[in-house]
């Protein structure tokens, strides 16, 4: 389902047992070397939803290899299989074997939300690279707005985000203003995949960074 020009929604991409796979990997992930935790903003305050990553370490304008705003220590590099995750998403998503051929994502962000935590419109321009972010969903529903390149106000559409749902951003809608205003609590399928409540979502991209 195309909701604007790059940006491709495939409601229940995931079947249960690749959600279960999923949030038992992100459980371990979050135990450490960089323990799930709320990034600071350089205003400082904190973000509402917990994160944890791979490949990179993301901090508002900034990617590094460790969390050299946190403990230090350097992030785990992010496995094949969820890179090869990525490139079946784009595959299908574009309805394209070859647009994901060559495909190589090199950072995972996993965000957690519990059921108060919100993300503001933002864009995500810490990358160098075009090439498309993909986004899966794991647990309770949220309301996901999409809006545009030019402001973090209106024109915008909502989107419900669902348990299984992927979504791939690419093109045009790369670079597009987006958050997550609301969750729905309890309205996920949690005890059949492992998440004991909220919502966790993954997305892989490129960083265009080297090495
Ligand atoms: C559209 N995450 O991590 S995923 C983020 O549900 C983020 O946790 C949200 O926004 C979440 O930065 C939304 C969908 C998403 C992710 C990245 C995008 C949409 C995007 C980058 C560009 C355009
Ligand atoms: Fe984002």
């Amino acid at each position: 389902v195309e909701i604007a020009p790059g940006a491709v929604h495939l409601p229940g991409w995931l079947d249960v047992e690749q959600q279960r796979h999923l949030v038992r990997a992100c459980r371990e992930w979050a135990r450490g070397p960089v323990p799930m935790r709320r990034t600071r903003l350089p205003t400082g305050g904190v973000m509402s939803v917990q994160s944890v990553h791979l490949g990179w370490y993301w901090r508002p304008y900034h990617y590094s290899r460790t969390a050299d705003d946190h403990n230090g220590a350097r992030v785990p590099e992010l496995p094949d299989w969820l890179a090869d995750l990525g490139r079946r998403v784009l595959a299908d998503a574009y309805q394209d074997p070859d647009a994901a051929v060559g495909y190589r994502p090199d950072v995972a962000l996993v965000n957690y939300y519990d059921h108060a935590a919100k993300l503001g419109m933002h864009q995500d321009k810490e990358e160098r690279s075009p090439d498309p972010v993909v986004s899966l969903s794991i647990g309770d529903r949220c309301v996901f707005r999409f809006g545009n390149t030019e402001t973090r106000n209106r024109p915008w559409t909502d989107v419900e985000l669902a348990s299984g749902d992927a979504f791939v951003f690419g093109g045009p809608c790369r670079f597009a203003y987006h958050g997550v205003p609301k969750l729905y609590p309890g309205s996920g399928p949690n005890a059949d995949v492992g998440l004991a409540e909220g919502r966790l979502n993954l997305t892989l991209r490129v960083t265009g960074l080297p090495g």
